[in-house]
């Protein structure tokens, strides 16, 4: 039974790609082995299983899985209790559009915002605050109508959503716009106050 076979998570505590993955294990309430990467040195294990040297790898008996949104829609299916993807089809559907929604826009969008010219062309710099208010009107119009992103229920929307809100919260200087959408600010306060948050954010041991 796959159910049962042992898994095992190459992580980094602060990657939001790789909280994404540990969110969804411990909302699962699964049991699972964290090894902490050094990003700056990644081990020849990760640097072997994952074609682009990434965080996340999840190991899961003899699978290896990358690429944190496919690893999580996995997990809901491989383990489907709670389920975090609705059953319509079309909610399904919103899910996925969010999920490609942060990954090709909002993420980049707080990185312009977050590591400025250090790491991005001066014009992208230049345009984050616009882009970023644009987003965080289209966060605050869904949240303000019902609790999660895509309705009543907590789904792998929200999982892969906040932890780029919460980088965007945490980056300096204060992202000012953020106190202007108070139903944004909520939802990832709702998020943050669960108990697999701060299992999330449980600090391990590097591995040598
Ligand atoms: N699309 C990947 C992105 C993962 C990713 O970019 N992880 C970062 C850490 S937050 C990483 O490993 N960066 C190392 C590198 O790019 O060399 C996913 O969703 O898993």
């Amino acid at each position: 039974m796959s159910g049962q076979e042992k898994l095992i998570l190459h992580s980094y505590r602060r990657c939001p790609f790789a909280m994404r993955v540990r969110m969804v294990l411990h909302e699962k309430g699964l049991d699972f082995e964290t090894l902490e990467e050094n990003l700056r040195n990644f081990s020849e294990e990760l640097k072997k299983m994952h074609p682009e040297a990434k965080v996340p790898v999840l190991i899961h008996g003899d699978k290896v899985l990358y690429e944190s949104a496919i690893i999580t829609e996995y997990l809901d299916e491989t383990f489907p209790t709670p389920a975090l993807m609705p059953e319509n089809s079309w909610l399904r559907f919103q899910v996925r559009l969010w999920t490609y929604w942060c990954n090709q826009h909002f993420k980049a969008h707080v990185d312009h915002y977050k590591y400025g010219e250090s790491r991005s062309q001066s014009q992208d710099v230049l345009m984050a605050p616009e882009r970023l208010t644009q987003d965080l009107s289209k966060l605050e119009q869904n949240l303000q109508h019902h609790p999660w992103l895509i309705g009543d229920e907590i789904t792998l929307a929200d999982f892969h959503v906040f932890p780029f809100v919460r980088q965007l919260k945490r980056a300096t200087p204060y992202f000012e716009v953020l106190d202007q959408h108070p139903h944004t600010l909520a939802w990832l306060e709702k998020i943050c106050a669960r108990p697999s948050f701060e299992k999330t954010m449980k600090k391990k041991k590097a591995v040598s």
